[in-house]
């Protein structure tokens, strides 16, 4: 398996990573839908989504705040590491991930996208001004005093169309598609598997399970993401 994605990859020229939760699950994140799921506790139709921040936005706030007190005492793990290293491997990288976590950016990678925001920073539900933010007890306001939100990106909310439009252009001339650590069921993150395939990349996903996708992927390798990965660059850099 690790040895024909590195055939794979020995002749790729672009390559892109789509990575979820599951990248993050071996720093000690919960994953949204695992046994130890974040959603667990609560529905995601009641917190990650713009009603709920208008009905209770104390509640709302006190979870991701929760979340970011997490977050602040993992640190990445091989896999964030190992995908740092492959952008510097091939002409063309790009990754983009579904996680707010930060940790990417934390394990050295440059070249990414975040398609569903991060947890760090804040946004005026006013001025729509991007500040970072952590962890106060109190409702987070802007100068202008309007209340501030997680600029996170919803259920119901669009994507960040710049987001969308750069990963969906690099997808349709990548020649491999990985996907890693996701459900891929949270649309339309979910739908880049099928545009990969209709654009004749190769597409390699990494889970520890079967997913809605590995019979159509071209190669399904069930695993750790923290443990394939470093395997898969370390065999690479072996000229
Ligand atoms: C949109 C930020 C329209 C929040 C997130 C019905 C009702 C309401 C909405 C919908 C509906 N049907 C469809 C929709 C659309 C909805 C959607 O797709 N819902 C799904 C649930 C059906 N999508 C949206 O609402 C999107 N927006 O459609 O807007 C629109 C268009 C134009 C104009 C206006 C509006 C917005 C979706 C974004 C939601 N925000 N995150 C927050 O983080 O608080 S999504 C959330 O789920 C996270 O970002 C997460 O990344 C994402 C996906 O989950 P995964 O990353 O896949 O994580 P999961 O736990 O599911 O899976 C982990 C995987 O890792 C597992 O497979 C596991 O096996 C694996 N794993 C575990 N450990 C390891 C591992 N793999 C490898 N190694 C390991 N060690
Ligand atoms: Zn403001």
């Amino acid at each position: 398996m690790i040895g024909t994605a590195v055939k794979i990859l020995r002749t790729a020229k672009s390559v892109f990573i789509l990575t979820g939760a599951g990248i993050s699950a071996e720093s000690g994140v919960p994953t949204f839908r695992g046994s130890d799921g974040l959603w667990k506790n609560y529905r995601a139709e009641e917190l990650a989504t713009p009603q709920a921040f208008e009905r209770n936005p104390g509640l709302v706030w006190e979870w991701y705040h929760w979340r970011q007190s997490i977050i602040l005492k993992v640190k990445p793990n091989p896999g964030h590491y190992a995908i740092a290293e492959m952008e510097n491997l091939f002409p063309r990288f790009l990754l983009l991930t579904q996680n707010v976590d930060d940790l990417h950016r934390k394990a050295g990678s440059r070249k990414f996208l975040e398609i569903h925001g991060n947890i760090f920073r804040a946004r005026c539900t006013v001025c729509d001004k991007k500040i970072g933010h952590t962890l106060t007890p109190e409702l987070p306001h802007c100068e202008c005093g309007g209340l501030l939100r997680p600029d996170i990106v919803w259920f119901g909310e669009a994507i960040p169309q710049d987001v969308w439009s750069e990963s969906i252009n690099f997808v349709q001339q990548a020649d491999v598609v990985f996907i890693v650590g996701t459900s891929a069921v949270v649309y339309p993150a979910a739908a880049i598997p099928q545009i990969a395939r209709d654009y004749q990349a190769k597409i390699i996903e990494i889970n520890i399970e079967k997913t809605p996708i590995s019979d159509f992927v071209d190669l399904s390798i069930i695993g750790k993401s923290g443990e394939i990965l470093p395997k898969i660059v370390s065999e690479l850099k072996q000229t």
